[in-house]
């Protein structure tokens, strides 16, 4: 299985890597041993299916987090941060805790420092001195936290002397990750280690697996941040839609005579019955109704009480949610599933329409993002309208959503003008202004993450 590379640093990134290499001179009085970068990604379709179990598909983008790393011969890890916003921080590599209700930026590294050490079964793990420098705009759906925490799992396998593959990394960071509190799926981390410029990749799980598809000639894509800062480890929103998912699986499992406890996600109720994305949402519109379902509703469907109900499928995140909408989310995640595979399908055959009826799928799963599965805000749905009529071929929000960026199709030679007519979006108000250069960008395929030296 492929490992992570160890390369020199691109031409273009020397001077930034090399004025890292000066801080941390400061800070720690040496060089760093190595670097390690992983990047943030934009997801081009397929929001809130992965922890469904479906395939989703994402590209890295340029944006990134990059740690200078040493190690030390004592048994604290140091952490600094290039960005005076996260304060310093210092800990015994045997002793920390990781917050899941108020989560600080370090709490992010701890969980990729625990995924290792867990792994390992590292009884004393070796001091580090470290300086994190990260240019994704935070919270903002592009996998800022990801990013952190899988470069935090390469700098404590490096300095440990370990060694996993990319696809192993790519797991355990899915599953550290979650210390943080929030139970995500996985495509974050697979694609900033397992991606590779010049292509998107489908990501399927259960097994890991990537396909390239590389995008349609004349497509660009453009990223334009709403702004709204959502924290996904800090608020709730994330983890009652998983929360939603999980109980219609088994309210679908059960009206489909299923084993209920053999059924943990929806793509497995669709795997175990034998029905195509599109029987499943008719059975959907068939068996749910559009009023939102009470706990105790759910609870007598099921055959459980509501404390057993609350005990077996809810989190400290969704104990508290009384009305669950059942139908809305899972129509949302059959008919995004379908939409990935439509995408994936119309970029390998490449019709003469192809950039129209990408934009087709882009728009209509914007449109259920955010009817359906209720994750946008007044800001994005705005944002992708200005986009559609700013000449996108389509716009939806990317990421989790609740705010954060949008990401637009455009025809290649029409991206200057789109970008000049979406400052409008910009200009409304100082702070965005403020900034914009790093808020509305068009990105290209990049590559994943790696070590490197100077
Ligand atoms: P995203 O959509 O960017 O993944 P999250 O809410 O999941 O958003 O994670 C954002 C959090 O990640 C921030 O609040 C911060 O704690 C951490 N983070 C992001 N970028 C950096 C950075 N450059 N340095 C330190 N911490 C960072
Ligand atoms: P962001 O918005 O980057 O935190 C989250 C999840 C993904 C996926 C998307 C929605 C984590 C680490 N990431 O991404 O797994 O579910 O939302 O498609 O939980
Ligand atoms: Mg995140």
């Amino acid at each position: 299985m492929a490992a992570v590379p160890i390369a020199e640093v691109p031409a273009k990134q020397r001077e930034r890597y090399e004025s890292l290499s000066k801080t941390f001179h400061s800070i720690y009085a040496k060089k760093p041993d190595f670097f390690a970068r992983a990047p943030g990604r934009v997801n081009l379709i397929g929001e809130h299916i992965d922890y469904c179990g479906y395939a989703v598909l994402p590209m890295a983008i340029e944006q990134d987090i990059v740690i200078a790393a040493a190690q030390s011969d004592d048994d604290e890890i140091q952490l600094n941060n290039s960005d005076s916003k996260y304060a310093p921080f210092h800990c015994k590599t045997t002793k920390y805790a990781i917050d899941r209700d108020a989560p600080k930026w370090f709490h992010y590294f701890l969980c990729g420092f625990r995924g290792i050490c867990e792994n390992f079964q590292l009884q004393q793990p070796r001091g580090m001195q470290l300086l994190i420098d990260g240019c994704i705009p935070a919270s903002s759906g592009l996998s800022s936290s990801s990013a952190l925490v899988c470069c935090a799992a390469l700098a404590t396998m490096r300095i440990n002397d370990l060694h996993l593959s990319k696809v192993e990394l790519s797991e355990l960071c899915q599953h550290c990750e979650r210390h943080i509190g929030t139970e995500g799926g996985g495509m974050d981390q697979a694609i900033s280690f397992l991606a590779e410029a010049g292509t998107a990749k489908l990501i399927e799980f259960n097994p890991l697996t990537t396909t390239d598809v590389t995008l349609p000639h004349g497509a660009a894509f453009v990223i334009a941040n709403s702004c709204v800062e959502m924290n996904k480890g800090a608020t709730d929103h994330f983890n009652i839609r998983v929360a939603e998912c999980r109980l219609a699986t088994q309210v679908l499992a059960k009206s489909l005579s299923l084993p209920t406890d053999q059924v943990k996600k929806l793509s497995d109720v669709q795997l175990k019955s034998g029905r195509r994305l599109s029987e499943m949402i008719s059975f959907v519109e068939e068996v749910l109704h559009v009023a939102p379902y009470t706990r105790q509703e759910i609870a007598d469907l099921l055959g459980l009480t509501e404390d057993e109900l609350r005990d077996r499928f809810l989190t400290a995140r969704s104990q508290m949610v009384d009305l669950f909408n059942l139908r809305q989310r899972s129509l949302h995640v059959f008919s995004e599933a379908d939409r990935v595979l439509k995408f994936k399908d119309m970029c390998s055959k490449s019709p003469a329409d192809a950039l129209l009826q990408l934009g087709n799928l882009m728009n209509d799963s914007h449109h259920s993002c955010s009817k359906l599965y209720d994750c946008s805000c007044q800001q994005l749905d705005e944002l992708c309208a200005l986009a559609v009529e700013s000449g996108a071929l389509g716009s939806r929000l990317t990421g989790a959503g609740w705010g954060g960026c949008t990401v637009s199709l455009i025809p290649e030679d029409k991206t200057e003008i789109f970008c000049e007519k979406i400052r409008s979006f910009y200009e409304e108000r100082p702070e965005r202004m403020a900034r914009i250069d790093a808020s509305l960008f068009a990105s290209c395929p990049g590559k994943g993450a790696a070590f490197y030296s100077l």
